[in-house]
């Protein structure tokens, strides 16, 4: 924080606001470092100073120890540990083992890693049972305008070309032919696939396998095979690969969304649990290599967890948001959850956080699918299964040279997003995390997408914007997104208002709503100015008796109404609440956030609850100048007219 007398540069600003932010993020995870008590063989080991790789080995092994190298952004200060014989999970800390470490003059302190458990998205694999196509090269340098790829399962894919295929819906579809013709493929793009690993060896990958990039954090080794299973439970890294970046016209399979551009795999979910210190590497690795990064996994979607990423994991995230890409910022693309009605994935802290996009479904004719869940976190969405034709699910690569059509899920949701931003990127590679983010606001389509139960309607914001609760600004445009980043100019710099809490507890009671206010100026005159909004926070403590049937709702000095969080009918918590859990919202993109600020608390049950809302802050992230102003609309009619004029016809 002492950061603000150093300089006004736009910079240091941003890092100041990070940092921040990262604190509050980080008071906030504090009550999800709750653990099944269990205990792994890892541990984080702090130094007094900063050691080197080498100097970490001999001190490790000197211990009974395995050094796994240096944790992301400690600054060689803080390295992973393994221990040579202690299982891998134990009900217990191990004291003696911290013990043994705390003794060394060296060490500031050394914590035993908890495990925890994080699930891939999607379905069970099943098997494919349809082989792949022996590779023909047919590489050519012809001008593939208005062309269609000649792959064998090119037909299958749905989602990049919609014809009306097995009951689907005419031109609902990511428009990526738009973006190819512009002769835009995703090259000099790298995605690194977090996930199970990723059969490089695959005919339909090995050419765009980005091998410099890639790592195997479940076994410490640069090679991110999948392990074998009889039931390929360790396939889903390989088909989200192949939807990124499969070749084209290769007779193999069909082709990912950005089919020039590179894959990096980094398998980090096949251990018995996870830790904060695998996160974490994941997220930081390769920052400047690697330019967007693509989760289909997170806590379990049973509707009654509240989780999100623990300390070091947080702090590789702002991190990479911050330093990657050389400055621009890495782009975490991560899938909302398939936890369907039951769950809420503002409960999800990864889907949930600002630095990351998330990323809802929609199935061939536009209904969302039955696992979605919905949150007022999603920015966008793009395609998954879940039409009733089998042959609706997504058509990909899979183990061992195999083709599937079979992929699924939100899980196979974010990699697609993930592709287009890889175009975006090729279109214009300076573009930072949060032009990402406007720009997919800006060109996220409605098209013909619908809740099936007629519940979350879309809805204007109070410039024009039009969201809805289960698709954010609706699904990916990849024709739409490249042209609009060839003439991207760089959002002005972002700031962090902290508008107002309340924090004298108020109790809530069945049959009543609970209303607070916060009157905000929005930090007008001071450093920290918002004008313009992107992400709006919401930070609460609260309890209940039973904490599914709380409902909270935030509207904008706008008018806008978010649903922060829904009912979650499995949540029967009457204990641990909301611990400082910080809501998200994206529906008051782009609106000016002076004014009050209205929260709502209710129970939604027909049998008496009580509970109390503890805490509220109210944060705001955004520009304080306006900030489209050096684009010029391509159509009257497109969103980003509607924006600016809203804009332009404020009178700041
Ligand atoms: C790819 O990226 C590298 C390094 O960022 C750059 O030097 C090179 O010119 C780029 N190539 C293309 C085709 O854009
Ligand atoms: C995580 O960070 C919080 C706040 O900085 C701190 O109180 C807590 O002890 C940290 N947890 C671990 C396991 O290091
Ligand atoms: C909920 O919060 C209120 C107000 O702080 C407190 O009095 C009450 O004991 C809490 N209930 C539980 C179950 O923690
Ligand atoms: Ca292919
Ligand atoms: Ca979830």
């Amino acid at each position: 924080m002492q950061l603000i007398w150093g300089s006004l540069s736009g910079l240091w600003f941003l890092i100041l606001l990070i940092t921040v932010d990262e604190l509050l993020a980080e008071k906030a995870s504090s009550p999800v470092g709750k653990h099944d008590g269990v205990f792994t063989s890892s541990f984080l080991v702090r130094f007094r100073r900063s050691v080197d790789n080498k100097e970490a080995h001999k001190i490790a092994g000197e211990h009974g120890f395995e050094n796994l190298g240096p944790l992301v952004g400690s600054n060689g200060q803080e390295y992973h540990f393994k221990h040579r014989t202690l299982p891998h999970a134990r009900s217990r800390r191990s004291l003696p083992h911290m013990r043994v470490l705390k003794k060394n003059p060296m060490i500031h302190t050394a914590i035993q890693q908890p495990g925890f458990i994080r699930v891939k998205r999607g379905l069970r694999p099943v098997v494919s049972s349809i082989h792949g196509l022996p590779y023909s090269s047919t590489k050519t340098h012809v001008d593939r305008k208005g062309v269609e790829p000649s792959d064998p399962y090119f037909p299958l894919q749905w989602y990049l070309k919609n014809t009306g295929q097995n009951g689907g819906k005419i031109r609902l579809d990511l428009n990526v032919q738009a973006a190819w013709d512009q002769g835009i493929t995703g090259k000099n793009v790298t995605t690194a696939i977090m996930d199970d690993g990723v059969d490089y060896m695959h005919p339909d990958i090995k050419y765009n396998y980005n091998a410099e990039a890639s790592y195997d954090f479940s076994s410490n080794d640069p090679y991110p095979y999948p392990r074998y299973t009889d039931d390929w439970f360790n396939s889903h890294g390989t088909r989200c690969a192949g939807e990124v970046a499969a070749a084209r016209d290769n007779g193999i399979c069909g082709v990912g969304v950005a089919y020039d551009s590179k894959i990096a795999g980094i398998r980090m979910l096949d251990q018995p649990y996870m830790t904060d210190l695998i996160e974490a590497n994941s997220m930081g690795h390769e920052p400047h290599k690697i330019h967007i990064y693509s989760a289909s996994w997170g806590p379990t979607d049973d509707g009654k967890t509240v989780d999100g990423p623990r300390n070091a994991t947080m702090r590789a995230i702002v991190q990479g948001v911050n330093e990657g890409r050389n400055g621009l910022g890495n782009i975490y693309v991560w899938a909302s959850g398939d936890g369907g009605e039951e769950d809420d994935c503002n409960c999800d802290g990864y889907a949930a956080s600002m630095w990351t996009i998330s990323i809802n479904s929609a199935i061939n004719d536009g209904q969302n699918a039955h696992y979605d869940e919905s949150c007022s976190s999603t920015l966008a969405s793009t395609f998954s299964n879940g039409a009733k034709d089998p042959n609706t699910g997504v058509a990909t690569t899979d183990l061992y040279g195999k083709c599937t059509t079979t992929h699924s899920g939100t899980s196979a949701a974010a990699p697609e997003a993930a592709g287009v931003f890889a175009l975006a990127l090729e279109a214009n590679p300076i573009l930072t995390w949060r032009d990402i983010q406007h720009l997919t606001v800006l060109t996220s389509k409605r098209n013909s997408l619908f809740d099936a139960k007629n519940r979350f309607h879309w809805t204007m914001n109070g410039v024009g914007l039009e969201f809805n609760h289960l698709f954010g600004f609706g699904v990916l445009d990849a024709g739409s997104i490249v042209t609009l980043s060839k003439q991207w100019k760089s959002v002005p710099p972002r700031y962090h208002c902290e508008a107002g809490s309340i924090a004298d507890a108020h109790p809530i009671v069945t049959g009543h709503s609970l209303f607070l206010e916060i009157k905000t100026d929005s930090c007008k005159g001071s450093d920290t100015e918002v004008n313009y909004l992107e992400h709006v926070q919401a930070v609460i403590t609260a309890n209940a008796s039973r904490r599914g049937d709380l409902e909270l709702f935030l509207t904008s000095p706008m008018g806008t109404r978010s649903m922060i969080l829904s009912r979650r009918g499995n949540d029967d918590d009457y204990r641990d609440g909301f611990v400082k859990w910080p809501f998200m919202t994206t529906h008051t993109w782009g609106e000016y956030p002076q004014g009050t600020w209205k929260l709502e608390a209710r129970f939604n049950s027909h049998v008496p609850r009580e509970g109390w809302l503890i805490e509220w802050s109210l944060v705001l992230h955004g520009s304080k100048d306006p900030p489209y102003k050096g684009l010029a609309p391509i159509t009257p009619h497109s969103k980003l007219a509607i924006v600016k004029k809203a804009h332009e016809d404020k009178k700041m």
